[in-house]
């Protein structure tokens, strides 16, 4: 399988679901403001929309999947003895997909524009005010002490939620929920999150030399 990846993005949740799996994708690394891939392939004949996480498939069709949620509930589901998400047709499932969506479009997708700059001072305060309640629900679900957002397992909300922790490039600061801090830390913790940031910072620095090259 090939994992596309760029730094600081949700493809930091595919990474660590892929390592929690002991998968080890092949990582090719997109430069989302430059637009080079470290294969020196087109990102955009993977991804019309250049958008990561994308994953290759090993089959016949070499299908390229999209889409943070779909991408890590797909390798989950490839491994249901992890339990990293709950079996389909369940009503944990149902919640699950619930949670992730939520994680999708009221978070990653509320940061985005505020990262980028690309809004007018009523939009800054309308996707702020979003995001704020969107983590307080968060912390809401944390303050019985379960040390994941589901229970005491770690799942791919878990593994999208600290992927998506954007808040100091789009200004929303997040230190007064102090469940959500104390459980962004246990998931800082775990090897699988070490590895998804050791091997970002390899092959990111690996596409910085060959760029330097090509200059
Ligand atoms: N709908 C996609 C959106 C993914 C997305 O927004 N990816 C960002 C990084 S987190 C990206 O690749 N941006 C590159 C760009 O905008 O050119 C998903 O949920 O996975």
């Amino acid at each position: 399988m090939k994992l596309y990846i760029a730094d600081d993005t949700c493809s930091r949740a595919a990474q660590a679901i892929a390592n929690e799996l002991n998968l080890n994708p092949e990582l090719v690394h997109f430069d989302v403001f430059g637009k080079s891939m470290s294969n020196g392939a087109s990102f955009a004949d993977v991804n019309e929309l250049l958008y990561v996480p994308a994953l290759e498939l090993d089959n016949e069709a070499k299908d390229i999947l999209t889409e943070t949620v779909i991408v890590t509930s797909y390798l989950a589901d490839l491994h249901p003895e992890s339990n990293l998400i709950p079996a389909r047709g369940t009503m944990e499932r149902v919640f699950m997909d619930q949670l992730l969506t939520f994680l999708a479009t009221e978070i990653a997708q509320k940061h985005i524009p505020l990262m980028r700059k690309l809004m007018t001072p009523e939009g800054i305060e309308f996707h702020t005010n979003k995001l704020l309640t969107a983590y307080a629900t968060l912390d809401k679900r944390l303050a019985d002490g379960r040390t994941y957002l589901t229970g005491d397992q770690f799942t791919v909300a878990d593994a999208y939620v600290w992927a998506t922790l954007w808040g100091s490039r789009s200004g929303v600061n997040l230190d007064h929920l102090t469940n959500l801090t104390a459980y962004i830390k246990r998931i800082e913790a775990r090897p699988s999150v070490q590895k998804a940031l050791a091997d970002e910072a390899e092959i990111v620095a690996r596409h910085n030399e060959l760029k330097t090259q090509a200059a």
